[in-house]
Order: structure tokens, then sequence, then C-alpha cells
């Protein structure tokens, strides 16, 4: 695989991303220690990372126990992203695999799905732009239903089966709307392991050829009926 090839110059930038209970983090746990496992250098990175200061707002705000305005807590979740960012193209230029769970895309999603009209999803993905984008992102596809079965569900502020819903559909409308990106959809209601073969199998396909320069742009057009 080349990410553990000796000649690799830099790691490749990995975002998984999914509703509550889709098992990413899990996965991002078993990624990790496969890239480790076969010789490469890993980081796992979790978004909201709920230790620095703008976490510990937002861990209360998820948690139910301040209020927070719509807009406010959204550039708060995106300020959490962007003071770790540097630290991560550190890493990605030293040869390290970054895999990030939870990126810009529930950024967005999260934000627009609570119904807000002065909150849509392209003003959700306005601070967005500019972080680096990821080589490759993989989505665990899992119904609200199914999810819902899961333990622990239910715990934090969009753990609805309704919230849910419609973060899924815009998941979706996102995607198709950001122009070269590579998105691997993967079935996860199905054994953890299984899940795991697959996303193994979209790794190794990835290159790390050339600098990761590019960084997220603005959102295009919606231009197929796929997320109805
Ligand atoms: P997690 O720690 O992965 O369970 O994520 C916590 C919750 O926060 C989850 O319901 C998804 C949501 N979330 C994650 N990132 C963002 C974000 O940037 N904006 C908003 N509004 N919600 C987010």
């Amino acid at each position: 695989m080349h990410d553990t090839q000796e000649s690799q110059s830099r790691g490749i930038l990995i975002v998984i991303e999914g509703l509550d209970r889709s098992g990413k983090s899990s996965q991002c746990q078993k990624l990790h220690d496969h890239l480790v496992g076969n010789g490469g250098q890993a980081r796992y990175v979790k978004f909201p990372d709920r230790t620095t200061p703008t976490g510990k707002m937002i861990n209360s705000y998820l948690t139910g126990s301040v209020e927070q305005d719509d807009h406010s807590i959204h550039l708060l979740f995106s300020a959490n992203r962007w003071e770790a960012i540097k630290g991560i193209g550190r890493d990605i230029s030293n040869g390290i695999n970054v895999i990030i769970d939870r990126y810009s895309f529930s950024g967005a999603v999260y934000s627009a799905a609570k119904g807000n009209p002065e909150l849509s999803l392209d003003w959700a993905w306005y601070p967005e732009i500019g972080l680096l984008k990821p080589d490759l992102l993989l989505f665990l596809d899992i119904s609200p239903e199914e999810a819902a079965k899961r333990g622990n569900y239910g715990d934090e502020r969009y753990e609805t089966e309704k919230m849910q819903a419609r973060v899924r559909t815009l998941f979706k409308e996102l995607f198709a709307r950001i122009d070269d990106l590579d998105v691997w959809l993967v079935d996860a209601g199905r054994a953890i392991d299984v899940v795991s073969q697959d996303i193994f199998a979209a790794i190794a396909k990835v290159s790390s050829d050339g600098p990761l320069t590019e960084s997220l742009g603005k959102l295009g057009p919606l231009l197929s009926s796929t997320t109805t």
C-alpha cells in the first residue's frame, strides 16, 4: 500500500463522516491501528475537540447545559477546526496519515438541518472555505432508524430520528455540490469488521502524490435530485 511506502513524501488526509451512532469512532480507531500495523504513521483527530476552550463551550451546548444562538454555536464549531488545521497540515507534510472523525461536512449539515431559515447550507459552508480538502471522504451510511437502535442513542442534543433524517439528506446534497471530492459511501449497517474491510480497500486506492495544497472551496449548484 502506498501509505506505508518509505518513499512517501506526505501523509494522506482521510475524513470519516456519518450520522450519530454510525460507528465512526470505532472505524477511525480501527483504521488508525491498521495503518500503524502496516508500518505507517497515523494520527486520529476527532472534531469537535472538546478539550480546547472552544471545545468546552461546544460540549456544554451538546450536553444541553447551556443554550447558544444558532449562528454563534455554528461559528464555534468551525473555530474548533480552524484552530487545529495548521497542526494537521504539519503532520501531513511530515508523512503522518491523519484520520479525522467529523469535519466541515458535519459542520455545515448539522447546523443547516436545524431548519433555521437564516442558516442555510450555503451560509453554513462559508466558514469552512479554506480548510484542507481531504484526499478521501468516507461516509458511513446508516438509516436513522437503524442508528436509533444502537447503544446510548439520544444522549445528546441532535440525537433524534427527525434531525438525523434531515442530516442524512443534507450530507448527500452537500457531497453533490462539492467539486473533485473523492467520496465513498460505505454501508454502515453491516458488522463492524465487514465495514472496516471496505474502508481499508478504499484507503489502498488513495494517492498521496503531490503536495496537499488544495483547500475546500465554494459550493457548486445542486444539479441532480439525489437528495429527495
Ligand atoms: P460526536 O462527538 O462525533 O458524537 O459529535 C457530537 C455532535 O455534534 C453530533 O451530533 C454531531 C454534531 N456536530 C459535529 N460537528 C458539528 C459542527 O461542526 N456543527 C454542528 N452544528 N454540529 C456538529
